[in-house]
């Protein structure tokens, strides 16, 4: 694949939607067949593999298999959503609006409901929008993922932000309608009809919804979207939940699911806002534009593959040699830096160190509800400060800096930064957000003569203060996206479409584990599950305490171990002991070549 050229055809775009393709898999967890190859791609291929997996957001529905973004029914319900929200913009007292989720949907969650806050501010306006996210505000920066198996914890701590309101409207998101912690908050508000009306967004038709019990409780995510989808008849609920494709890599919501929930919610937010503030009535019109205008965000970004290939090349190289990749970013779009940086843990089982996002101003630009988290360890100090203290002294040209910058920010704070970095590495590049016919200050060329590239981003300049600063954010999201995911694909961390290093550490991901050891190996079900949990206890053969023992407790100890399961996947193929897996795996870190060297 590497050297021939990629191109992709109509048939490969709309192959997924085949009820034949992965029929017993949700979207969200398909494999994309647009992407089978992108283990072997180049960096320019990668890049244009992903181009193609996020132009399937905005695809047409075609027949009646998957209702997409740009649907007429999605539309509808966007607008009967936005116009709950301007009923509580007009009449705040004692009114919420709730952002919540797990992981990359919860950092989301916490964005958003931050953006249109500070809009509130500027207008001086009292807030109305509040988060929640499971494991709290250290999930902002950092991998979670048991609180997401607990829908008490999500009950609670949506009980907590919404004590003493007589009218909230409760936002969920769960890209796989599957997280127990969502479940148990939509739950809540189906009990609670007098306060809460449920919103669900997600990116599964609603039959799909996982239907797999919660310990100790009487519902699974299915039963919820169910009563939700009974109570929408009515208004009283409302269910949001577009196909947008099978991820890049394979399950990877961070993707296409966390671009598409942006997207969805700043739209719904932001003609919200105009029906409330400056009198511009809520249609289904202005939504598609709203929506065609995040479409023209790809296209403008895209439109630089060359130089996003670069950088996932720099990044790739650096991962490669061990060496990291820092974000350095100002004003929003760093926390879209913030957020890559911590989902690399979770899905490639990379460490805090292989790629940390840091932000002008730390937390007081972050802003969220629990303050400053430093005193939790080094992963969650995230000032510039914090990078000249704990990363820039041992930084030398193997390690990727990446500036993050717009024309709103001090251009002069970057070019001290860019300065002091050059000191140390040469491998310093800049991804800089402006408006067309903005003319390049002396300072601005300075900064771009000390990086090794500089992706320059041109948008129009007739989009408002606002929605530039949603655009530019959406498109750092995506090139950042693209750079650490096709950084990890190069370090050879994923085998075909599908991350074989990853994390057991919730049910959902503990079954796309079991699912996966399936697959490649071609055992039953039931063989792939005991070697999983051999790889995670470390044993040979299973003592009646680990059979005994439930999922939860697996998830817990798998917070701990690493490799599982590659060392389960090496097993199954040689039938090895674990010893013999491990040290071949030593002996062959890339996962993708030592799985090759046995599947062949
Ligand atoms: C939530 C999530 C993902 C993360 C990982 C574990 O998924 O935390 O953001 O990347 O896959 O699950 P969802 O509830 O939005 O489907």
């Amino acid at each position: 694949m590497a050297g021939s050229d990629w191109t992709c055809d109509v048939s490969t775009m709309r192959e997924w939607e085949s009820p034949d393709y992965e029929p017993s898999l949700p979207v969200s967890e398909k494999s994309n067949p647009l992407t089978r190859d992108i283990d072997r791609a180049s960096p320019n291929h990668i890049v244009r593999m992903l181009q193609a997996c996020d132009s399937q957001m905005f695809q047409e529905e075609e027949g009646t298999t998957y209702q997409r973004l740009l649907s007429d029914n999605v539309v509808i319900t966007m607008m009967e959503v936005a116009e709950r929200v301007e009923l509580i913009l007009k009449d705040p007292q004692d009114s919420l609006v709730v952002l919540s989720g797990c992981g990359t949907s919860g950092r989301l969650a916490f964005l958003i409901a931050s953006t249109f806050n500070r809009a509130l501010r500027q207008l001086k306006q009292s807030s109305v929008y509040s988060y929640t996210i499971a494991g709290g505000d250290r999930a902002l920066l950092s991998s979670q993922e048991a609180p997401e198996d607990d829908p008490i914890l999500g009950m609670l701590s949506l009980k907590k932000v919404c004590e003493g309101k007589k009218r909230v409207l409760f936002i969920g998101i769960s890209c796989g309608l599957s997280a127990p912690f969502v479940a148990g908050q939509l739950d809540l508000c189906l009990q609670h009809p007098e306060v809460y009306t449920p919103v669900l967004i997600g990116f599964n038709p609603a039959h799909q919804a996982r239907d797999e019990p919660i310990p100790g409780c009487t519902f699974t995510f299915h039963n919820v979207v169910e009563r939700m989808q009974e109570l929408s008849k009515s208004q009283m609920a409302f269910l949001i939940n577009p196909s947008v494709g099978p991820e890049a890599i394979s399950g990877s919501s961070r993707m296409k699911g966390g671009s598409a929930t942006k997207i969805l919610l700043e739209v719904i937010m932001s003609v919200a806002h105009a029906a409330a503030f400056s009198k511009t009535p809520i249609t289904s019109k202005g939504i598609l534009q709203h929506l065609k205008a995040s479409e023209k965000t790809l296209d403008i970004t895209y439109s630089q593959t060359e130089g996003i290939s670069g950088l996932v090349e720099a990044a790739g190289k650096s991962l490669r040699c061990g060496r990291r990749v820092c974000y350095l970013g100002w004003g929003s779009p760093a926390v879209l830096g913030l957020i890559d940086a911590s989902e690399c843990n979770p899905t490639f089982g990379a460490a805090f160190e292989d790629i940390r996002g840091f932000v002008n101003g730390g937390y007081r630009e972050l802003n969220n509800s629990e303050g400053p988290l430093n005193s939790l360890g080094p992963e969650f100090c995230i000032a510039h400060e914090d990078f000249v203290h704990q990363v820039l002294p041992s930084l030398n040209d193997q390690d990727t800096v990446l500036l993050i910058y717009t024309h709103s920010d001090d251009v002069s704070e970057v070019m001290k930064m860019a300065r002091r970095v050059r000191e140390k590495t040469s491998n310093l590049h800049a991804v800089y957000h402006h408006v067309d016919g903005d003319t390049a200050t002396a300072l601005q060329e300075d900064i771009n003569k000390l990086c090794l590239s500089t992706l320059k981003v041109s948008w129009p300049s007739s989009a408002s203060a606002s929605s530039l600063h949603m655009q530019w954010e959406l498109s750092t999201k995506l090139v950042l996206n693209a750079v650490s995911t096709g950084a990890h694909v190069l370090k050879g961390k994923i085998y075909q479409n599908y991350m074989i290093d990853l994390q057991v550490t919730n049910s959902k991901l503990y079954r796309r584990a079991t699912r996966l050891l399936q697959k490649l190996s071609g055992r039953p079900e039931a063989q792939c599950e005991e070697t999983l949990l051999k790889a995670l206890y470390r044993v040979d053969k299973l003592t009646p305490d680990i059979t005994s023992s439930d999922m939860t407790a697996h998830i817990l100890t798998a917070r701990n171990t690493t490799k599982v399961v590659p060392l389960a996947l090496v097993c199954l193929l040689t039938g090895c002991s674990l010893e013999e897996a491990k040290s071949h795996l030593e002996q062959q870190p890339i996962v993708r070549e030592a799985v090759e060297a046995f599947l062949t």
